[in-house]
């Protein structure tokens, strides 16, 4: 990896780029991978790099599907697996849900080593391997693990492509979209829209699970209950209008 200085002021944005070319170095992440990563990093800048207020209720409204789901799968592609693989384990570990490693650019070696790297991370499960049954699509994120994915009954889904998104919600599954696009097809078909880096909401995702796992599942009824996805996205895209706003003014720029 190349060295960045701490002092770098886009330190986090630009060790975030590192992990991702090492994740294509060492062959588990696609190459396709690192332009997916140049549009969200694009996303992230126009959002402000931070997690907003919404994201966050995104975010918790996310933890309380997974705490009271049966069968939470959380679905781990090349980027994620370059980017959070021990927030993802964690996040496993402390709500119960199981990792099933799900491809678009699919392969056997690329599905191995996706695994072997998550258990060399403390993951004592990965499903994914299998591909057993197949969902209604025509590449190859259709291929699923009967016991996981298949089955399950919330799906977290970080960068996700709209039409698996969309059949997995079409299939009767609580679809978790991890998307800094607000405006992609993923974003505006799952059912919980967190509008932020996987990077950050991972992490927090992980904070929140270990304080709300604590709660009654009443109270997490209740937050799931009063959760509205549409003003999330709603309120994405008004963040990255007074961003967009502030950066203009702050650079003698007029906003129209
Ligand atoms: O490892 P594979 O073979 O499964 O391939 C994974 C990629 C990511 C290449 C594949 O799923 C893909 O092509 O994704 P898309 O269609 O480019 O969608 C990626 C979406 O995620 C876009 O809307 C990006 O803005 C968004 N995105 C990219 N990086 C991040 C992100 N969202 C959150 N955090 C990021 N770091």
């Amino acid at each position: 990896m190349t060295e960045i200085p701490r002092d770098h002021p886009r330190y986090e944005s630009l060790i975030t780029r590192e992990k991702i070319v090492e994740g294509v170095r060492m062959g588990y992440t696609s190459l396709q991978g690192l332009v997916a990563q140049g549009r969200g990093e694009a996303f992230d800048y126009l959002i402000g790099e931070k997690t907003t207020e919404s994201a966050a209720v995104a975010e918790r409204a996310a933890v309380a599907h997974i705490l009271l789901a049966g069968n939470p799968i959380i679905s781990v592609n090349g980027n994620t697996a370059a980017l959070v693989p021990e927030s993802m384990v964690a996040l496993a570990d402390i709500t119960g849900a199981t990792l099933e490693v799900n491809l678009f650019h699919r392969s056997d070696a690329r599905v191995h080593q996706i695994t072997e790297l998550l258990k060399s991370h403390g993951a004592s499960r990965v499903l994914g391997g299998k591909g057993d049954k197949r969902l209604d699509l025509s590449h190859d994120r259709a291929i699923v693990d009967e016991e996981g994915i298949f089955s399950a009954d919330v799906v977290l889904v970080p960068l996700e492509d709209g039409d698996r998104c969309q059949k997995l919600v079409e299939m009767g599954k609580t679809v978790i979209a991890i998307d800094l696009n607000p405006l992609s097809r993923t974003s505006l078909s799952a059912t919980v829209t967190i509008v932020d880096n996987v990077t950050r909401a991972l992490q927090n995702m992980t904070l929140f699970a270990r304080d709300m796992k604590q709660q009654s599942r009443q109270s997490l009824l209740e937050v799931v209950g009063t959760y509205d996805n549409s003003k999330v996205i709603s309120d994405a895209l008004y963040a990255i209008q007074e961003r967009l706003k502030q950066q203009s003014e702050e650079r003698g720029i007029r906003w129209i």
